[in-house]
């Protein structure tokens, strides 16, 4: 159902579109608000490019890094919404990550030579391939502080997996899948000795070194195998971005770098900086190598040596194999982009002008030939330069990264000085357009733009700086993404998207069709293994066992109560608490905490979470849920208490206070059984109402209802324990438990009406956009408050309404625009009286009423579903 405003933008659009129309035929109040913001007519067509209603979904879902936050932002494309912070290097409160024992093991995972590390730089995140193109199963993020690469599962978007380089220090090159997932490349930053030992900086040529990992993974279980990993040595040039080839060059991965003047810096001893020395030649070199050979002769040992614990090729084994090699490439390159087809590697030399576009036959042709150009000083083969490339192109200032598009040949290029997008040809080597980002673009990211399957339709500009674009909120801006539609010959820029979470370098964008996350997990998940937790505990499992000083509670989570709801344990005990969410409705998710002892669980339906913490001082915790989960939410708590067992506790003085005699126990009890049973005949009219109109034919009405069936479910066995209660005479607990039955009720029938109006909605005729109209004015103009379709309310009625009056149309429209005027009619005298109200002036105009009884034509027509 559209609303009055994507209409009216609907409508410029198309106007505009066909340039047929003047603006004068845009809606008056459009025009209004345009004129009020101070919007122009290319401005509204932005917003109406990008605007999704409510509900609306994304066309393509974006995984951003998160840069030094160490995590990985997701949002929607072409909306630019943020959905969610999948928290990978960094503790990350909300969901948990990091305050339970089973998140905390994926994080220490990363522990680096047996320390801590709770913070990552991300910066390349590379999604799972199938024959080159993405199959939306798993995500990789590198982290470039402490080289380290973690991989994501996209049923639940949570991490799984982080394992540590052993022997780079720093890296930047990865993480980059190969186009069947066979490995993920991640190709050293700053070189540095292998070993963990110190060596001078003047033994930098001989004793520091650069490398490509190459970590092997298993797409179906989506973790690396360290163990079958390995490293190919590299000179200590200063290794960046890499890629993998793909089509005509699979089997082959290009990793480029900067420094190969091996430049070690030294401003404290009155050398020139890095950046002088780094940037003393004209070229660097494009390293070549073939992984799929490589991958061979890591399985012989005479060809590596163990370092660390990881298999490491070195580059003489590497060069005799014939598979490695190296290509001038220009000045401070940054990025390399393989084209969808493997033919085509564009470079971008940072302080070049150029792109540098190399073909892949002719460098196979040198490779087949050995016809080398020379050898670098560690003996790795040089192929000539103008004789791997297809040729270069004059793009601007600062050339960064690449993406491809749908279009054959079309590429397009960040240029971070010149602050531009550009988009050119690689094949015909020609520039086709550019358009202004604010400012300083890294890099840019198409729609599946680095896969074998590009989309085109948007590039999102990842800049580095904002300046002016938003509200000043401190020295420190937000991040700006921006979002340009390529899909004319000309790009334009639509909408600047804030980020406020640290610097996101690169990102990878999916078709969001791609995508199947789950819902619920299996009950009793151990969400970070997949496999059932040893501390599942299904409904009526909950205890509390003690062994020694270790207390281990097993407790369940349900709308809206924790078993157990009272927790006693000697100071100085070791409190295990094992907790299962039991739901299985959708995003009925409970959090779970224990003030004052920093612990926080975030448990999704079916998930079992394990906490555990030292009561080391003595006090009443309580503790709760800590999503805002049903009406009963703050209810949801209970008690940690914690003794001292050397201390003596002296009982207090029992207050006195006046207790219920027996007799009125007994009339509460009969209250609460009547409301029970009044409330219990609205339950059956809705799932009456239901069956009759097989809600099982319609999956959502369907899961809504087994929600109210479960809940429903639960009142047996709290019935039995009220008739106990009263077989006993103790009347205080019946209550207590027919009080319990009443929120099952009151769960079961908040479901069930929520499914019947769903119902409703899907059985009853269309409606026409005049009733859909009439609806709204309805709600909107405040009749919901006194009318209540199919009930009498504090106001009559309406249904059959239009029956009830002669010339009941023109009736009812004179009623609704002047009701004074009727108030002596007979009829609505005696309404008044009855309702003690007497129908407001709405003050609405002829237009919304005419639409309010073409609503009121389509409530008749669906009487019986009232
Ligand atoms: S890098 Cu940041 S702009 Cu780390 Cu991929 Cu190029
Ligand atoms: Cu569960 Cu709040």
């Amino acid at each position: 159902m559209a609303t009055r405003l994507s209409k009216l933008l609907s409508l410029v659009v198309s106007t505009s579109i066909a340039a047929t129309v003047a603006s004068a035929a845009v809606g008056g109040e459009l025009q209004k608000i345009m004129k009020a913001r101070g919007l122009t007519e290319k401005d509204v067509i932005h917003a109406a490019k990008t605007y999704t209603p409510s509900g609306g979904r994304d066309e393509f879902i974006v995984f951003s890094s998160g840069g030094q936050s160490g995590q990985i932002i997701v949002y929607g494309v072409p909306t630019m919404r943020i959905l969610k912070y999948i928290a990978v290097f960094t503790p990350e409160p909300w969901q948990g990550y990091g305050y339970d024992e089973d998140s905390k093991k994926v994080l220490r995972e990363g522990n680096i030579r047996g320390r801590e590390i709770n913070w990552g730089d991300t910066h390349h995140p590379g999604l799972s391939e199938k024959d080159g193109k993405y199959d939306g199963k798993w995500l990789v993020i590198n982290d470039k502080a402490n080289p380290r690469v973690a991989v994501i599962d996209l049923k639940d978007f949570e991490t799984k997996q982080i394992v540590v380089n052993p022997v780079f220090k720093s890296e930047h090159g990865g993480a980059f899948f190969t186009p069947n997932s066979e490995y993920i490349l991640e190709a050293c930053q700053y070189a540095a000795p292998f070993d963990n030992n110190y060596h001078p900086i003047e033994e930098y040529k001989e004793t520091y070194r650069g490398g490509v990992t190459f970590w092997k993974f298993d797409p179906k279980k989506g973790r690396i195998k360290p163990k079958d990993s390995f490293v190919l040595e590299l000179p200590p040039y200063m290794q960046d971005l890499s890629d993998a080839g793909k089509g005509a060059s699979y089997g082959w991965g290009f990793t480029n770098s900067f420094n190969t003047e091996m430049y070690t810096g030294g401003i404290e001893v009155g050398m020139p900086p890095f950046e002088a020395g780094c940037s003393r030649n004209d070229t660097d070199f494009l390293h070549v190598y073939n992984w799929q050979k490589l991958a061979k002769l890591a399985k012989n040992k005479k060809n590596y040596k163990m370092i660390n614990g990881i298999k490491v090729i070195p580059m003489s084994v590497a060069v005799a194999n014939n598979a490695l090699f190296l290509i001038p490439e220009p000045k401070s390159p940054h990025g390399v982009d393989v084209s969808p087809d493997g033919e085509y590697i564009t470079v971008c030399g940072k302080l070049d002008t150029h792109a540098s576009v190399y073909k892949w036959s002719k460098i196979k042709k040198l490779i087949k030939n050995h016809e080398y150009a020379g050898k670098d000083p560690y003996g790795i083969p040089i192929l000539d330069m103008k004789k791997s490339l297809h040729g270069q192109v004059e793009l601007g200032l600062g050339p960064l990264h690449n993406q491809y598009s749908n279009v054959d040949g079309e590429i397009y290029t960040s240029l971070y000085v010149d602050s531009q997008i550009v988009k050119w040809n690689y094949k015909k080597l020609k520039v086709l357009d550019k358009v202004n980002v604010h400012y300083n673009v890294g890099h840019l990211c198409g729609m599946e733009g680095k896969s074998a399957d590009p989309q085109g339709k948007y590039i999102i500009s990842l800049n580095k700086l904002a300046i002016d674009r938003f509200d000043p909120v401190g020295p420190l801006h937000p991040q700006n993404h921006q979002l340009i539609d390529v899909s004319g010959k000309k790009m334009d820029l639509l909408v600047d998207m804030p980020l406020p979470l640290g610097e996101p370098h690169q990102a990878v964008a999916i078709r969001a069709s791609k995508l199947h996350p789950e819902v619920r997990y299996k009950m009793g998940t151990n969400t970070k293994t997949g496999k059932p937790h040893i501390g599942k505990t299904l409904a009526g499992q909950e205890r509390i066992v003690r062994k020694g000083k270790n207390v281990y509670v097993y407790a369940t989570l349900v709308r809206s109560h924790i078993n157990p709801e009272r927790i006693t344990v000697n100071k100085g005990d070791t409190v295990t608490i094992y907790l299962t969410n039991l739901e299985r409705a959708q995003d009925e998710t409970h959090g779970f905490t224990v003030d004052n002892f920093d612990i926080h669980a975030s448990l999704e339906p079916g998930e079992t979470a394990e906490l555990k913490f030292k009561a080391d001082i003595e006090g009443v915790f309580p503790y709760y849920c800590t999503e805002f989960c049903s009406a009963l939410h703050l209810e949801m708590m209970g008690y940690l208490m914690v003794k001292d067992p050397n201390k003596k506790y002296v009982s207090a003085q029992k207050l006195k206070m006046k207790k219920m005699s027996k007799a009125e126990l007994k009339a509460e009890y009969d209250k609460t059984v009547a409301v029970n049973a009044a409330t219990d005949a609205v339950i059956q009219s809705v799932v009456k109402f239901l069956k009759a109109n097989h809600y099982e034919k319609y999956p959502t009405v369907k899961a809504l209802v087994e929600d109210a069936l479960d809940q429903y479910g639960k009142i047996p066995e709290q019935k039995k324990k009220s008739d106990a209660a009263v077989k006993a005479g103790d009347y205080e607990k019946a209550v207590l438990f027919e009080n319990m039955i009443w929120q099952y009720m009151v769960k079961t029938a908040d479901v069930g009406i929520r499914a019947k109006d769903l119902l409703v909605k899907k059985v009853a005729t269309k409606q026409s956009p005049a009733a859909e109209a009439g609806e709204r004015a309805f709600g909107e103009g405040g009749c919901g408050g006194c009318h209540v379709i199919g009930k009498v309310s504090s106001g009559p009625d309406l249904t059959g309404v239009l029956l009830r009056h002669e010339n009941a149309e023109k009736w009812v429209k004179d009623f609704v625009m002047d009701p004074a005027s009727k108030y002596n009619d007979p009829y609505v005298k005696s309404m008044i009286d009855y309702f003690n109200l007497k129908m407001p002036n709405q003050h609405m105009n002829e237009k919304e009423v005419k639409n309010i009884i073409e609503y009121l034509k389509w409530v008749d027509e669906n009487a019986n579903l009232f």
